[in-house]
Formats: C-alpha cells, sequence, structure tokens
C-alpha cells in the first residue's frame, strides 16, 4: 500500500468525547448498512443496494464535524456520509423503499439519498456528476462569502472521467473552498484500478490542478478523520481544495446483484484482516477510552435504532398513481410540448 507517511493522526486533535462518537457513528453506518442489504435480499424494496461495508472510515471520518451548512456531494457508497452528518435512518429508508415520503416522493433510485435540510444534495445516476456540481456549489459559497465548505466524494473509477478533471482545474485556479475525497477500493464494479490510471497514487492528480493531494490508509478511522479536519479547516479559511485519497475496500459486490467474481478470495481476506471497525475498536481499547462493555453498549443502543427506523419506513405510505407525473418535466419537442412561460 503506497500511502504519504507525512500525514498524522494528530490524536491531541480528536477528545476522548469526539472518539466516542467517531465509534458511535461508526457502528450505527455499519450496522445500518448490512441491515439494508439483508432488507434488500428479503425483497422488502426494489432495485438495488450499493453497500460500504469494509470503506465505512473513509465517510465517517471527514463528515464529522460538519456544519449544518457544510455541503456533501455524495457519490453511490456515502451511507456513512449521510448518518453522521445527521441524516435520519427513517429518511433513508424511506428513499430506500420508495416511499411517499421520500424527498424525491418516490420516484427516484433507491441510492439517491438527498437530504436538503442538512445541505446534502441528491447524486445523479451519471459517475463523477455530483464532482462537478459540488465544485459548483463551492463557487458559490466562495461568491456568497459564507464561511462553509463542500465535501465531494467519488471512487477511483470516477476520477477517470472528464468532469473529475474539468472540477479540479476549476477548484484550483478559483481556489474554492472544497474537499474532494477519492475513495480508492481497488474496483470500479468489474474494471481494476490498475486499468483506471497509469499514475501510482490517485492523489499526484492534484499536481496538475495546482492544490495538495494526499493518500491515506482509509480504513483508519482518526487519521481520515485527522486529515479531512485539517483539509477543511484550510478550506474555510480560505486555503482552497485539497485531494485525499483513501485506500479502502469494499468488502460486497459493487451492489447486491453482482456476486464480485472478478476478485480473488484471497485479497477479500487480506483487505477483511484490516477491518476498520475492528482497528477502531482496538485502538479504543487501547487507549483506555472504550471498554468492551461499553461498545457492547453502543451497538444494542445503534440496533434499537435501526429496528425503529424501519418499522415507521415501512409504515410509510406508498406514492398515489395518479402522483406519478408531479414533478415530472419533459420537454420533448416530439410530444409538441409547449413551456408553459
Ligand atoms: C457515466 C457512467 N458510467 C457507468 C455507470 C455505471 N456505474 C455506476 S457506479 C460504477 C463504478 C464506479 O466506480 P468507482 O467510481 O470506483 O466507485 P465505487 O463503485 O468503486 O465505489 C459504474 C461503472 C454510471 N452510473 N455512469
Ligand atoms: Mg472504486
Amino acid at each position: 500500500m503506497k500511502v504519504d507517511t507525512g500525514v498524522n493522526k494528530d490524536m491531541d486533535q480528536v477528545s476522548a468525547d469526539d472518539q466516542r462518537a467517531l465509534y458511535y457513528h461508526l457502528v450505527k453506518t455499519r450496522r445500518f448498512d448490512e441491515r439494508c442489504r439483508k432488507l434488500f435480499k428479503q425483497g422488502r424494496f426494489p432495485g438495488t443496494y450499493f453497500s460500504a461495508v469494509g470503506q465505512e472510515a473513509t465517510t465517517v471520518g471527514p463528515a464529522y464535524g460538519l456544519t449544518k451548512d457544510d455541503m456533501i456531494a455524495p457519490s453511490h457508497r456515502e451511507i456513512g456520509a449521510y448518518v453522521t452528518k445527521g441524516m435520519p435512518l427513517v429518511a433513508l429508508l424511506r428513499q430506500m423503499y420508495a416511499r411517499a415520503n421520500s424527498p424525491d416522493k418516490g420516484k427516484s433510485h433507491p441510492c439517491h439519498f438527498g437530504y436538503p435540510e442538512l445541505a446534502i444534495f441528491t447524486p445523479a445516476s451519471t459517475v463523477a456528476g455530483q464532482i462537478v456540481v459540488g465544485t459548483g456549489a463551492a463557487l458559490a459559497y466562495k461568491i456568497q462569502k459564507k464561511p462553509h465548505v463542500v465535501l465531494s466524494f467519488f471512487g477511483e473509477g470516477g476520477s477517470s472521467r472528464g468532469g473529475f478533471h474539468e472540477a479540479l482545474n476549476f477548484a484550483g485556479v478559483h481556489n474554492l473552498p472544497i474537499v474532494y475525497i477519492c475513495q480508492n477500493n481497488l474496483w470500479a464494479e468489474s474494471v481494476p484500478a490498475s486499468l483506471q490510471s497509469r499514475v501510482e497514487k490517485y492523489s499526484d492528480r492534484a499536481k496538475a490542478y495546482g492544490f495538495e493531494g494526499v493518500t491515506i490508509d482509509g480504513n483508519d478511522l482518526l487519521l481520515v478523520h485527522t486529515a479531512a479536519k485539517k483539509a477543511i479547516a484550510k478550506a474555510r479559511e480560505g486555503g482552497g481544495p485539497t485531494l485525499i485519497e483513501c485506500l479502502t475496500y469494499r468488502w460486497y459486490g459493487h451492489s447486491e446483484i453482482d456476486p464480485a467474481n472478478y476478485r480473488t478470495t484471497a485479497e477479500l481476506e487480506s483487505w477483511k484482516k484490516r477491518d476498520p471497525v475492528e482497528l477502531y475498536s482496538r485502538h479504543l481499547e487501547r487507549a483506555g477510552i472504550m471498554t468492551l462493555g461499553e461498545r457492547e453498549e453502543t451497538v444494542m443502543k445503534v440496533d434499537a435504532e435501526i429496528e425503529e427506523a424501519i418499522r415507521e419506513a415501512e409504515a410509510s405510505p406508498h406514492p398515489r398513481p395518479e402522483e406519478a407525473l408531479d414533478d415530472v418535466y419533459s420537454f420533448s419537442p416530439a410530444r409538441n410540448y409547449e413551456h408553459p412561460s
């Protein structure tokens, strides 16, 4: 694993209370994600589900400590960022279940989670599309002289798309308040990272756009959190963008309908030995911050929250057929459509 050794955990920056809170969000993300996989397999919601089990530290770490107006520009594997920023589990579930009281009223893909109340915008299906929109939001914050930053999430595969390069170039030129989090999980569906780019480290790409890039162990929660915290503070103070490449791994298929036969069991097993939850639990134990009993209590608490949210989501109403075309726009000349204005 080729990581930058200059990035320190700077443990003094993270209080014991914050470290306990990070554990809460980490296990909440893990338990919720595993539960959603099961719900999908039981046929309790349609479509598919994109698990991020194995890469939770890359989303929980950066999202912890954001202000309400700091924006999240998500991709399709950011359950941890939603949970940590405070999006209610029931809101996530209503989206998956396509219920009438989800933000898009049951019309979109189950993984198109958005939550405007917490400045989380809804990603499009087009890979990397949200990098461009997030960069636009950072420009808006700068023009409005607002003290907010944008966190833009994407995979290493997404970084091969044109929008990624245009957005990062633009952010560099205009010194925008944005932090780019590249979750390099070695695979983009069945395409290995080695076929995406010849660069040794994806973070090297930041050099071309005139700002700092670092590659870190994305399974080390405290390391990801402190690296992101530093980059966020820098962006907030007018220091411009940073690209953080987090090396990590997804344990399951691209989505729940992918058996992931393209990778070896040995590769998967080697990453499972670096389970971010296990690594962080060991740290908390060693540092005397949380005992096994306290950690078990946290797991029981999050499990109860999850079950309550599932009950509430499953009791939510379905959209009515007559609402199917509400909020749907079409400007197709072929249909002889006249714009109302
Ligand atoms: C433009 C475009 N091409 C292909 C897809 C199908 N697709 C969705 S996610 C994905 C892989 C993305 O890989 P990466 O960016 O590494 O993220 P990861 O899934 O590994 O988290 C692909 C090919 C898409 N949604 N949009
Ligand atoms: Mg990937």
